[in-house]
This record gives structure tokens, sequence and C-alpha cells, in this order.
């Protein structure tokens, strides 16, 4: 018996379903691509989704590749902080930032790209990692009307925790449908993310418990 009815007010987002990030891409996630069928069911369910597609520079400083000496997954110190180093991904343009192919984009009405100034990553689909800039996500759902933001995609720990945690703080409702995310989970991540979605009032539900 599902226990939560997709209403008017809820909005679906859809994080980073792309092929960069699916078994075979340059910052593959397991099982990534296995989110697809949850997601595409869920789009059916909601009056409004939004996709989000990261969408770098070549040459991002949140690559490994941009800072000599480093390698991927080691961390280094940009302008705003600590920024953990990713392998070249989703590059503007080519395949692997495209959306995975089985994804039903039809349905979306908004897609918000991210991480496009060279030198600042976006892990959220509303403000960029400096903290400071935003994405115009917050404005566009608050002049549609919506209270509520359920969230499926990759990877749980990074992109999807962080605008789950960003959607509360910007006064939404949030839910995060588990089975339809896949973590990257290296060095604690996901331990960590799943404290911080906890102690934000993160709700954490199945696909199968959410219906219209
Ligand atoms: C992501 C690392 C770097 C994500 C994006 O979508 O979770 N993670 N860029
Ligand atoms: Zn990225």
């Amino acid at each position: 018996m599902p226990r939560i009815q997709a209403q008017s007010g809820d909005a679906l987002v859809l994080v980073d379903i792309q092929n960069d990030f699916c078994p075979g891409g340059a910052l593959a996630v397991a099982e990534g691509d296995e989110v697809v069928p949850v997601a595409n069911r869920l789009a059916g369910l909601f009056p409004i989704v939004v996709l989000t597609q990261d969408w770098h520079t070549p040459g991002h400083h949140s690559f490994a590749s941009a800072h000599p000496g480093k390698a991927p997954f080691q961390t280094t110190e940009l302008s705003y902080g600590t920024q953990v180093l990713w392998p070249d991904h989703c590059i503007q343009g080519t395949e692997g930032a495209g959306f995975h192919p089985g994804l039903d984009t039809g349905r979306a009405h908004l897609v918000i790209r991210k991480g496009f100034r060279a030198e600042i990553d976006s892990y959220s689909a509303f403000r960029e990692n400096d903290r400071q800039t935003t994405t115009g996500l917050a404005g566009y759902l608050r002049e549609r009307g919506t209270r509520r933001i359920f969230f499926a995609g990759l990877a749980t720990d990074y992109c999807v925790a962080w605008s789950a945690e960003d959607a509360v703080r910007n006064g939404f409702e949030a839910v995060m449908v588990m089975d339809g995310c896949r973590a990257i989970d290296q060095g604690g991540s996901l331990a960590a993310a799943l404290d911080r979605l906890n102690a934000a009032g993160v709700t954490l539900v199945q696909s199968g418990d959410v219906a219209t």
C-alpha cells in the first residue's frame, strides 16, 4: 500500500542521469543505470519534472587532470574550500554528458545545467560549491507553486544529497527516493551524506511507496 501520494505542489528532480555516471562512463557509479526505470516511472507521477545535467568545461577545476600531481578522488583546496578531484567527466557537448539513452527526457519541463563555470563545481541543483552562486532552480520551483521536492538520480552521496539538503535550506520539503539513487560511496561519503540528510530532515522513501 503506497504511503505517499504525488500531488499538486510536488515536483520531481532527477539528478545527473548521464552516461558518464553509468557503467562504462568516465565516473561510473556502480549500477548507475538501474535508476533509469525507477526515474521513468516516477516521472509519470509528478506534475513538474526537472532534470539536472552535470555540464563541465574542458579542464574544469574539479578535474584531477587540471591539478598537476593530483589523482582522481584526492582533494585540493580551491578558492571556496576543499574540493574532491574527479576524473574528467560530463564535458559539455560530449556523449558522456548526454542523458542515459533509456531516460524518458520527454516528460521534463526544465533541464538545469550545472558545473559550467570552470572554477566552481556544483553538486547541488540549487547552489554551486562556492555556496553563493545560485542556479535559479529555487525561484523556478517556487514560482510554479512547489512545496515538496522528490529527488532521485546520481550520485546518492554527492549531487542528490547536496540537492536535497539545499531544498530544505530553501524552504522546501525534501524527499529522496532511495531505490532511484546509486552512490559513489568512496571514503565514507555515503554514511556521511546519510547523517547530513537525517540532520537536515530529508525524508527517505522507496519508489514503491510513491503513487498518484
Ligand atoms: C557528481 C561528482 C562530480 C554527481 C557530479 O552527479 O554526484 N559527483 N560531479
Ligand atoms: Zn561533475
